[in-house]
């Protein structure tokens, strides 16, 4: 092996042409290197082996203020047609808006909070920058879920990402239940990366962002993994946090109760684990879905 072949080396081969058998995971998921922080010894050791853990961070009135605030930005009508506005493929409701910590300050603001960044370097083991940031709505009635998938499957293939370095925060804006949509989890399958089959069409997170097609696993995988491990599902009141690995498999249903489940993502991902060419998509996607600034983020 040379020198080239080793940096070229995909440790993660995935959207490919035939099933292919599952890989050991033999990356760090809480990484060495930030040994203080505001995350304790039991969050630790939940997301070391379950890949997620939880917590009351927002107290009922602050996560109020932030949901108001992203209602807001999802009325104005100078998003409309703006590629960071996702719609729901039936109802043509509002389904996601990308890049908010751009477009709120308030947002900007809160991740740079100490007890937010601090645990997510503490997680990640150095600095870390924003990879994506998006409010998810899931309205009532009509908002639609998200299949099981791995965030780092697509943003590797898709974006480049190297190495599972990165951890999603989900924070919710209102109250998750079991019924309206609830984020559920595979615990422990964060340690196993399943490759997906199929090629990635150009313009993929088009189509994606509203309706995952490709760089799911199959239904054998996903039957294989729930009976080794089971199913966990995030629920808590508003102002409830979430930390889960980006090798979590992770996936929502539909929503039909009268009551959104609006929730707001961050993804942080380590600096040392900055992007490179996709490896397995034709072209990057836009900033707004995963970011190259990688300077890091500093506190406010
Ligand atoms: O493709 C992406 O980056 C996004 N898609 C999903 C379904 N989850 C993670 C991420 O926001
Ligand atoms: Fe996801």
């Amino acid at each position: 092996m040379t020198v080239a072949d080793v940096v070229t080396t995909d440790r993660y081969p995935t959207r490919l042409r035939s099933a292919s058998s599952w890989i050991e995971r033999r990356d760090p998921v809480v990484w060495p290197g930030v040994r203080k922080g505001p995350a304790g010894p039991g969050e630790l050791a939940a997301h070391t082996t379950k890949g997620f853990h939880t917590q009351r961070l927002l107290g009922p009135e602050e996560a109020r203020r932030y949901r108001e605030e992203l209602y807001l930005l999802a009325a104005d009508s100078e998003l409309r047609g703006d590629g960071r506005l996702v719609l729901e493929p039936d109802s043509r409701e509002v389904r996601s808006i990308f890049a908010v910590h751009r477009l709120s300050e308030a947002v900007a603001a809160l991740i740079r909070r100490p007890r937010i960044l601090d645990h997510a370097r503490q997680l990640l083991g150095s600095d870390v920058y924003v990879h994506q940031s998006r409010v998810n709505f899931m309205p009532g009635f009509t908002g639609s879920g998200f299949y099981w998938h791995s965030d780092f499957e697509s943003w590797h293939a898709e974006d480049g990402m190297p190495a599972p370095r990165a951890v999603s925060l989900s924070i919710s804006l209102t109250d998750n239940h079991p019924f309206n949509g609830g984020l559920m989890l595979v615990p422990g399958a964060h340690a196993t990366f399943v490759p997906c089959v199929g090629e990635t069409p150009e313009d993929n997170y088009r189509s994606s962002l509203e309706r995952q097609r490709i760089g799911v696993p199959a239904e054998e995988d996903i039957t294989r993994l729930v009976e080794r491990h089971g199913i966990e599902q995030f629920t808590g009141p508003a102002g409830t946090a979430l930390w889960f690995d980006s090798n979590s498999m992770h996936a929502s249903g539909n929503n039909i109760t009268p009551y959104p489940r609006s929730n707001l993502f961050v993804v942080f991902n380590s600096v040392d684990n900055a992007l490179t060419e996709p490896y397995a998509a034709p072209g990057h996607r836009p900033e707004f879905v995963a970011a190259r600034d990688f300077a890091p983020l500093s506190r406010t």
